[in-house]
């Protein structure tokens, strides 16, 4: 059947999208579009990310950026990016973005969809050469298409996602989503310009033995974290902590690991942003057999108060998610 094509390795994305257009019910052809419009914003993004080192030292070749003025910030140039690819698409009716503090109305009456993006997350890797990413969240709009945007239709909890993912700008270019049948991941030809089926059907491991979490501040970490930071320890996992969501959260999904960042006395929320990063990765996750919490409850299930508020984040393994929530509930003082 044309779905088992689908899944044959090397199938380019558009094509992907086509044949598993059957999988949504209705509005299928604006999503299909919504999903074309997010990868074409990220083969640009790419571009720039890849000239950004050029880019900054371009006078001393004698080339002016292409805007002829001051190199921007990457991820203002990302923001800038994927807001136009989003508009031109047709499809969305709102953004919210990292980079700007109110909702953006695209005033679009015939958008059907609502994206919540982080353009580029850890962008303060460019200028040292790590791995960035861009993470997405897309819903239907709650109130009718073509009336004014509503608080309603943008603070949607994460359970009412239609489809998420991230770009991975790292050394090959990836772009991992899913609709809700399942995660499948990208790898980017920049000489064809094509994303390219490389991992179908992502499925984490249950368990793993890779944590990432910021040690820096452990001590301003709970004791059931403590414990289980010193237990991960004495059974020698391994700890990698990039400083780049993305690249933690795919490396872990992959290989089976852990990503914690959590609620500390000085961030009681966390550091990560609910709306357009801890949800778009939390459904990939579930979609993969992994597991997404804020410590207590599933983070698909939270019920966003504000556009930007934050959320502690335990991604990952089902029995590494677990296993951190046990200690924690125990709150087992460190022996
Ligand atoms: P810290 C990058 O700024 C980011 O949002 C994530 O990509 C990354 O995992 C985290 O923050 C790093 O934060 O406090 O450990 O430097």
């Amino acid at each position: 059947d044309k779905s088992g094509l689908a899944y044959s390795v090397g199938v380019t994305l558009d094509r992907f999208i086509k044949i598993k257009q059957e999988d949504f019910t209705f509005a299928s052809g604006e999503l299909s579009q919504l999903l074309r419009d997010i990868a074409l914003a990220s083969k640009i993004v790419n571009r720039e990310t890849n000239r950004a080192g050029l880019a900054n030292i371009g006078g001393a070749f004698g080339q002016t950026n292409v805007q002829g003025e001051e190199q921007q910030k990457l991820d203002v140039i990302a923001n800038i990016r994927f807001m136009r690819a989003l508009s031109k698409g047709g499809e969305v009716c709102a953004i919210v973005s990292e980079e700007d503090d109110e909702v953006i109305d695209l005033q679009n009456k015939s958008g059907k969809y609502v994206v919540a993006i982080d353009p580029l997350d850890g962008s303060s890797n460019i200028d040292v050469n790590i791995s960035i990413g861009t993470i997405f969240s897309i819903y239907r709009r709650i109130t009718p298409v073509g009336s004014p945007i509503q608080i309603e239709d943008v603070m949607q909890p994460g359970a009412n996602q239609v489809a998420s993912g991230y770009v991975l700008y790292g050394s090959s270019t990836m772009l991992v989503y899913t609709t809700g049948h399942g995660v499948n991941g990208f790898t980017y030809e920049p000489s064809l310009g094509e994303f390219f089926l490389s991992h179908p059907n992502m499925r984490a491991p249950q368990n793993g033995k890779i944590y990432s979490v910021n040690e820096g501040t452990y001590n301003h970490f709970d004791d059931g974290l403590k414990s289980y930071i010193q237990e991960c320890k004495k059974r020698e996992y391994s700890a990698r902590y990039i400083g780049s969501l993305v690249a933690d959260f795919h490396r872990n999904l992959l290989k089976g690991g852990i990503y914690i960042y959590p609620a500390t006395a000085k961030a009681p929320n966390g550091k990560l942003r609910l709306l357009y990063e801890a949800n778009a990765l939390a459904f990939i996750a579930e979609q993969a057999g992994a597991k997404a919490t804020d410590g207590k409850q599933r983070i698909l299930e939270i019920m966003p108060s504000s556009l930007h508020q934050r959320t502690p984040l335990y991604i990952g393994s089902v029995k590494m998610v677990d296993e951190v929530a046990q200690y924690q509930k125990n709150n087992i003082a460190i022996v």
